[in-house]
């Protein structure tokens, strides 16, 4: 038995927040069922496109283990389906923008008569406040929750990140705000409204960077790059590479960084293993020198620091770093690229990476679920075709029989 068996997903999401959401929901057992508009479908169906008509990559690494239904929810009789499957669900989930649901004529007051049970959750781009009504996508999100002013290297501009801490991210806190809100209905009997913003998201996710701003008034944050030669301003600046933590650490070029973009390791010196450190980069002189043998002393001068590390670990590949540093309990991560993760074999091991086939694609390899359960395995299915489940679920769900179905194809609600 899977851990959210008997729970019925009606999945309105799209693009990526939502759908990260709801594909987490289906892995751990839950019966997502994505409604569709006739015809197009999802956006990401046919986005970012590798082969022609067939659904994208973007699409079916989102969407796994799901059914797919479609359904025009502005058309009278698809209202009356949609209003059937809102009866029998326990999650309706959405990422639509601001406002659109309530104009297809389903307010959460709406909602709720039709079921007090249910658990109607959103992603939005911002929480109610002066932008509550704009459209947002991942990098919007990045720059307006704090993310962007604070990555990227003092004298360049704000950066935003490969991870998609908006999107992806938010979806993670939806599918925590259902799970929490159907165990709550254990207890109460009642559904509730589960809303993320997705500045609130990358917010959260930049907690260490407002602690910064308020250490700031109490003197230069001496971890960062720019302490003690730069100036500071009045709000957290980027830190290129330094470690968002108490231990210093930085990005270093290994052996091959002339030929292969990704050959760079990570390194923090932490105190408590700085002397094995010293003495594997040749500085066994740094530990009995006052100047270098505290952290205190080391502090202005970790440019310097990393120069003299950097200057040993270009001398070897990533991975033979990572095979000396780390019984010398320094810790350190090479710099993997997505070529080298796609083919780690424990990560195949694990499900983290999974290959799977599709009937029109062919095989693929997608991120399985990152979130392991020891008594409810994920066994990662291939995502649906647009309308594939259409007449299972207007049948089992809905209990129309063949003409009826028929006549609500002919009326084109799905
Ligand atoms: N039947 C009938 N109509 C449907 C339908 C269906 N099954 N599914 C969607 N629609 C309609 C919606 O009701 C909406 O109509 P109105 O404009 O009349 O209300 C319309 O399709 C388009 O929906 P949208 O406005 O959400 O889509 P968009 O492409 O313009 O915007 C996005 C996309 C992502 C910017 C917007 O949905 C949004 O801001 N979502 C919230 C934030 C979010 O999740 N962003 C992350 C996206 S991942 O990068």
């Amino acid at each position: 038995m899977k851990a959210l068996e008997g729970v019925r997903v009606l999945d309105m999401t799209h693009v990526q927040s939502g759908p990260t959401c709801t594909q987490l929901l289906a892995w751990f057992g839950a019966d997502v069922i994505k409604v569709e508009r006739p015809g197009s479908g999802d956006a990401t169906r046919g986005q970012l496109r590798d082969i022609p008509d067939v659904d994208s990559l973007y699409f079916t690494m989102l969407n796994h283990n799901k059914r797919s239904i479609t359904l025009n929810t502005k058309a009278e009789k698809g209202k009356e389906i949609f209003i059937k499957l809102i009866e029998s669900c326990d999650v309706l989930a959405e990422n639509f923008a601001p406002g659109a649901l309530d104009r297809m004529g389903f307010s959460w007051e709406r909602i709720q008569e039709i079921n007090p049970r249910i658990i109607y959750a959103s992603v939005k781009g911002f929480g109610p406040g002066p932008y509550q009504d704009c459209k947002v996508y991942e990098n919007v999100a990045q720059c307006t929750g704090g993310e962007a002013s604070t990555t990227g290297f003092d004298d360049g501009p704000p950066t935003v990140t490969g991870a998609q801490i908006a999107d992806s991210g938010t979806g993670l806190n939806m599918a925590l705000g259902i799970v929490t809100a159907l165990f709550q209905r254990e207890t109460t009997g009642r559904g509730q409204r589960v809303e993320c913003a997705m500045q609130d998201g990358v917010l959260n996710l930049c907690r260490v960077k407002l602690r910064d701003q308020q250490r700031l008034a109490h003197g230069p944050l001496t971890e960062y790059p720019q302490y003690p030669h730069g100036k500071f301003g009045e709000a957290t600046p980027r830190a290129g590479n330094a470690s968002g933590g108490g231990q210093p650490g930085w990005v270093v070029k290994c052996k091959g960084w002339d030929t292969d973009p990704d050959s760079y390791i990570y390194v923090i010196a932490q105190a408590a293993s700085f002397d094995q450190l010293a003495r594997i980069i040749g500085h066994e002189d740094w530990l009995e020198d006052p100047e270098w043998n505290t952290p205190k002393a080391r502090l202005p001068k970790l440019d310097q620091m990393f120069d003299e590390i950097e200057k040993w670990t270009m001398t070897r590949t990533k991975f033979e770093i990572m095979e000396i540093l780390n019984p010398l309990n320094v810790p350190c991560g090479p710099v993997l690229s997505m070529k080298e993760l796609a083919e780690e074999p424990s990560l195949r091991e694990t499900g983290t990476v999974v290959e799977v086939d599709h009937p029109t694609r062919g095989k693929y390899l997608t991120v399985g679920n990152p979130i392991k359960l020891s008594d409810s395995a994920t066994t990662v299915t291939r995502s649906p075709l647009l309308g594939e489940h259409t007449d299972e679920i207007l049948r089992e769900i809905l209990g129309l029989g063949d003409d009826q179905i028929e006549s609500v194809r002919n009326e084109g609600a799905v």
